[in-house]
């Protein structure tokens, strides 16, 4: 019988009083729920000082963006702390530290970082991390090569998808990425002034059958333990430092999915910036966010093939050359999957910041165009697309 119940910041703190590891937990006196994220609770838990020294995070049994009328699994606060727990041990520099977690009371103790600034909104506001597109370049080859198939004995790899079935929270992706922006569904969320951009999408068969390949790797493709919705808000930066946070998307999956995620949000907010800031401001930006992800899939493809090379245990798979075919069918998914995520970020449920804050209609309206014609040449020119130098032209080509 699940003792589950939602907490108040009372019971935050109490139970950070008894599993943060604290020398000093009688110090914790005080919490302020701060959760603006669509789905749980988050509360920071403050000592006598005020100073927030760790936090608290509870999965509710509903999507919280939505309300009760969308029930959700409360295992995804298990999935995500074992996500983040396995990925701390591939790369502790840039992921969470995870010190408890209740699977009962869907609820975990985590490092406090508030030291730290949520990435989407230092990019909003162009403040520039020049270490940032690397340090996520590692923390994805470190995780995804150390999770894979090319690390794992093939008994361990199995027992790693079986540990890390994630059917609801994999639906999400499944609905919002690849079926929701290409039919008519309540979700969606659009200015009328662009229905005839999405009647298109609706159109396409072209269009589509890629979306539908794409979703079918999703469903099909177990080849590392992703973390499954890598976006500019589910990171923390600051200087000389980049964290992971929220995986509780965690599930084996297609690698390219993480790589298109990270870069789609990169691009998402490519597209923004002449909300945000000026003609010029926006321009020199955009060549920033540009050689991000020049950095981001070149530190990524780089460390994965040395890893490989030095560390990949299966016979067959060490074979010289199989891990740089391997990462070029990867590129092609990451640049499909990036497509994914402009379109649905545009034209679904859960919009970003990146756009969504520009004031002036006509404006944010074009944004979400580009960010839809963008997302949409990716998905059909994917395979097209050989290598980062071509994506960056064909960004250029849609600007
Ligand atoms: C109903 S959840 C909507 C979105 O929020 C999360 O951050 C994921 O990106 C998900 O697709
Ligand atoms: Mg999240």
């Amino acid at each position: 019988m699940s003792h589950y119940r939602t907490f108040t910041a009372r019971d935050a703190v109490a139970y950070a009083q008894q599993f943060a590891g604290l020398d000093d937990p009688c110090a914790l006196v005080d919490a302020r729920e701060v959760g603006d994220g669509n789905l749980n609770l988050v509360f920071k838990i403050f000592d006598r000082e005020g100073i927030s020294r760790i936090i608290v995070k509870q999965a509710l049994p509903y999507v919280r963006c939505v309300g009760e009328s969308w029930p959700l699994t409360l295992d995804r606060a298990r999935l995500e702390a074992q996500t983040l727990i396995e990925h701390y041990q591939h790369c502790p520099q840039h992921t969470v530290k995870i010190h408890h977690f209740d699977p009962q009371l869907a609820v975990m103790v985590m490092e406090d970082l508030s030291s730290h600034k949520i990435w989407r909104g230092e990019l909003i506001h162009n403040i520039h991390y020049p270490q940032a597109a690397a340090q996520l370049g590692e923390y994805l080859a470190q995780t995804l090569f150390h999770t894979s198939d090319f690390f794992l004995h093939p008994h361990e790899k199995k027992a790693l998808v079986a540990r890390f079935i994630n059917p609801e929270m994999c639906e999400i992706t499944e609905d919002l990425f690849f079926n929701d922006p290409y039919q008519i569904h309540e979700r969606n969320q659009y200015p009328a002034e662009l229905e005839a951009d999405i009647a298109a999408l609706r159109d396409d068969a072209a269009l589509k059958l890629a979306v539908a390949a794409l979703k079918h790797r999703f469903f099909s493709h177990a080849e590392a333990l992703l973390h499954g919705d890598i976006h500019s808000g589910s990171i923390f930066v600051a200087e000389g430092s980049l964290k992971a946070i929220d995986a509780e998307f965690g599930y084996v999956g297609p690698i390219g999915f993480d790589i298109g995620t990270a870069t789609g949000n990169l691009l998402l907010n490519y597209c923004g910036l002449p909300g945000h800031l000026g003609p010029r401001d926006a321009a020199a930006a955009r060549e920033q966010r540009l050689a991000d992800i020049h950095t981001l899939w070149n530190t990524f493809s780089q460390r994965f093939q040395a890893l490989a090379e030095e560390k990949t245990r299966d016979t067959a798979l060490a074979q010289p050359g199989y891990a740089q075919a391997f990462l070029q069918k990867v590129w092609a998914d990451a640049i499909g999957f990036c497509g994914t995520e402009l379109i649905r970020r545009s034209v679904g449920l859960s919009h970003v910041a990146d756009i969504d804050s520009i004031a002036d209609n006509a404006m944010r309206h074009a944004c979400l165009r580009h960010a839809i014609t963008l997302g949409r040449a990716l998905i059909l020119l994917a395979s097209r697309i050989d290598s980062v130098d071509e994506l960056i032209a064909r960004v250029r080509q849609y600007s």
